[in-house]
């Protein structure tokens, strides 16, 4: 087919006369014919990823790189005075996702059809996804994030389901959208909602009537988890998605022909996280309905379920109240009690049991009963299920368990987010490296070649360049693109521990107002959201803004260091960042980030990590070497002993170490207090002093010796280039193509 006919036909005028809200609009149209001309993949088993979120980003760019099209259409545009890149701003991006579990499913829906495995999502039509980020003196603030236009991604089919819950039934519509492999056919992405929805019951920010589930429930991703009716919206959510979800599963099943007592020789479940562990008792209940015995339905179950687990923080695994499932979906509360007997009966121990002594019902027990696979998402994450955390099931179920290391698409996050190197790898290796990422090491040729060095060091300082002009347009804040650029984004958590990386830059201010002059200027930049009923999270934002605000006005300090928290941080704004980053901050308290994904990211795009050896980074460390990725901090070993013995005392190293004392105080002194908000700076405060559960402290003397080496570091720009090149080329590992290989090999057995 010829596109620019069909552009032309499709506007009804000539590329130079249309809109970039026109182009958009028929670009997407376009590109969603030329997918459904594509081939359905097809293979002998099928995979259901099933997940509460999938945080797809924007879709034209990347589909058009998928359909081969990308630079044929961008040059078509350019040729009639047309930039792509601002026929992407139209574009909104849906946040139907937290962050890095919901973008991991993301990735992966990339890969298993790029891969050419027949592998569908399922999951929830958010109408206003999580939430847009907006920033009011210094605080955030929540409001929705309208995305769904008449005119979007998703194709309205005709499934339609009855969920059942207690007192009522609700009906389903389903939304697709197609998930375009790289050169291959396609997949789908399964989004159910709900018919009776009504946007117009949300008042003020993200607020609505919690009670109105026909009308409330595909509104936002978890909203509230901060009282009852949040929780019990939540499961009505979770029940919804799971049951829309096997009633999809088995009827395309039974139109295939396939005996149900045969269902696990088919299919497979990949469950993400517990989110949607509802499936295993739906899955049971539905096959009883079809007259299976409860024993072989439960068994069938096993044989089709796998689950991943994506944390080890305790308040982050799902527990509900026995009667919050009475009330919701009281139908599956005896098979959970029939599987819970089972336990029983088998080991008389009540670490194993699904529902424990004070009726709490452990979501995860019922996956790591109900299923044959459960993996960890990095090496040092399994080792610690394994040994801690999930130590008496890896006990009973040793062969269950498995690690799958996590991966990012490289089409999005190198091909897409950064063509100028993208290109540049190409012309020095050629370009297997799209669908064999292995080859990236070939770079490793040129680790002596000054040319080449030169030429990335380059590409690195355009995408800084790139991304100054647009922190201007966004934030309104000059930054120096000569200067060293620090970056921190992702969510907002303590254990994430933004606040030490804040307390690092108060540090270098009080250095530079002493006189003690940074060699080139630093610029640090954060993005990130936090929970809206997290209340330390939103004291850290706080802090970070006040920082900005007082660091970047003052005359004396801010032609050496600059702080950009920038607003409503996404995947669009990351696909801008990462690029530009020269130090990527990776400083999990160690044993807490279960892998991240934004550290492989971050070095495939020639950024060096700064990090502690925790999740990912560990095996980073592994591949490059201790020459090419700045270590610091105690240990997982260290800090589980820590929780163990309950030795750690923040109080303790603020009263007897005057360098930490000095820029822990500066949160409650007069500089700060004049801009922000001192009850909340003094909360932060006292968290850290009194509290500081993820231990900040411990590791803030480490962290600021070993950045400031990076930074000094940073001034041999011959041995960086070298460290550049060695990320990039040793990022091959971190493909989800790879890993997805490895799901595929080990669980899945699709082909
Ligand atoms: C659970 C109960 C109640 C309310 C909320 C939740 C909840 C919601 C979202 C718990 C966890 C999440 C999201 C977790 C997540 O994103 N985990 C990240 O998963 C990535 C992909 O595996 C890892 O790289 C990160 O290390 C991990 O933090």
């Amino acid at each position: 087919m010829n596109i620019e006919n069909k552009l032309v036909s499709t506007l009804g005028k000539s590329i130079e006369q249309a809109t970039n809200e026109e182009l958009y609009f028929s670009l997407l149209t376009i590109t969603k014919e030329l997918s459904s001309e594509k081939e359905v993949i097809k293979t002998d088993r099928k995979l259901y990823y099933i997940s509460a979120e999938f945080l797809i980003g924007k879709l034209l760019s990347n589909n058009l790189i998928n359909l081969g099209i990308y630079e044929e259409v961008s040059g078509l545009l350019a040729h009639n005075g047309k930039n792509l890149n601002d026929i992407e701003n139209i574009e909104p991006e849906p946040s139907l996702g937290n962050g890095g579990l919901g973008r991991l499913a993301s990735c992966f829906l990339d890969s298993i059809a790029t891969l050419g495995l027949s592998g569908d999502g399922i999951g929830l039509n958010y109408h206003f996804g999580l939430f847009k980020q907006v920033f009011e003196k210094h605080k955030q603030t929540e409001t929705k994030n309208t995305w769904i236009d008449t005119n979007s991604w998703l194709t309205k089919t005709n499934h339609t389901y009855t969920v059942n819950y207690k007192d009522f039934s609700l009906q389903s519509t389903l939304y697709d959208i197609d998930i375009i492999g790289y050169e291959n056919g396609i997949n789908k992405l399964h989004l159910f909602d709900v018919e009776t929805i009504d946007e117009s019951i949300v008042k003020e920010g993200i607020h609505f009537d919690k009670t109105n589930i026909a009308k409330n429930l595909t509104l936002f991703l978890y909203p509230d988890d901060s009282d009852e009716q949040g929780h019990l919206l939540r499961i009505y959510q979770q029940y919804f998605m799971v049951s829309n979800g096997v009633q999809y599963i088995l009827e395309e099943a039974k139109n295939k022909g396939i005996s149900l007592h045969e269902l696990d020789k088919h299919i497979v479940i990949q469950i993400n996280d517990t989110h949607p562990t509802l499936v295993i008792p739906e899955l049971i209940s539905r096959l009883m309905m079809e007259g299976i015995h409860m024993r072989e339905a439960i068994v069938i179950t096993s044989n089709i379920c796998a689950y991943t687990n994506h944390t080890i923080l305790a308040e982050a695994l799902e527990k509900w109240p026995l009667r919050y499932l009475q009330q919701v979906v009281p139908h599956l509360v005896p098979i959970i009690e029939a599987l819970d007997t089972l336990v029983y009966e088998k080991y008389h121990n009540e670490h194993l049991q699904i529902i424990d002594h004070s009726n709490l019902v452990h979501m995860a027990r019922i996956d790591m009963h109900t299923s044959f696979s459960i993996n960890g998402v990095a090496a040092i994450h399994t080792d610690i299920l394994k040994t801690s955390e999930l130590k008496p099931f890896y006990e009973i179920y040793p062969s269950k368990f498995n690690n799958k290391t996590n991966g990012i698409t490289f089409r999005r996050w190198l091909m897409h987010a950064n063509h100028e190197l993208s290109g540049f790898i190409t012309q020095l290796i050629g370009d297997g490296w799209k669908k064999n990422a292995d080859e990236l090491e070939k770079l490793l040729l040129y680790k002596d070649n000054a040319v080449v060095l030169d030429n990335l060091y380059t590409i690195k300082k355009d995408k800084k360049v790139q991304l100054a002009s647009e922190i201007k347009k966004l934030e309104h804040v000059d930054i120096n693109p000569e200067s060293i650029f620090c970056i921190q984004i992702k969510r907002l958590h303590e254990y994430k521990r933004q606040q030490m990386n804040a307390l690092y830059i108060i540090n270098k201010y009080l250095d530079i107002k002493n006189g003690i002059l940074p060699k080139r200027p630093i610029t640090f930049i954060f993005g990130a959201k936090a929970a809206p009923a997290y209340i330390t999270a939103k004291n850290i934002i706080h802090l970070l803004l006040c920082l900005q605000e007082l660091i970047n006005n003052d005359p004396e300090v801010s032609p050496y260091m600059k702080v950009i928290m920038v607003e409503n941080y996404n995947v669009t704004y990351a696909e801008k960042l990462i690029p530009a980053c020269d130090i990527s901050e990776q400083i999990s308290l160690a044993s807490k980030e279960a892998s991240g994904t934004g550290n492989m990211k971050f070095m495939l795009n020639g950024a060096i990590t700064l990090g502690t050896n925790d999740g990912a980074n560990v095996e980073i460390a592994e591949l490059v070497g201790p020459d090419n990725i700045y270590t610091f901090g105690q240990s997982s070993e260290q800090v589980i002993e820590h929780y163990a013995h309950h030795d750690y005392c923040s109080k303790d190293y603020y009263e007897t170490n005057p360098k930490i004392k000095r820029v822990v105080d500066f949160i409650i002194g007069d500089e700060l207090a004049h801009i922000g908000d001192l009850e909340a700076l003094t909360a932060l405060f006292n968290e850290l002093v009194n509290k500081d559960w993820f231990m900040t402290l411990l590791d803030l003397e480490d962290y600021i010796r070993v950045k400031d080496l990076a930074i000094l570091d940073y001034e041999d720009q011959e041995n960086w280039k070298k460290k550049m090149l060695v990320n990039i080329a040793k990022a091959g590992f971190f493909s989800s193509d790879r890993t997805i290989n490895d799901y595929n090999q080990d669980i899945w057995k699709l082909k």
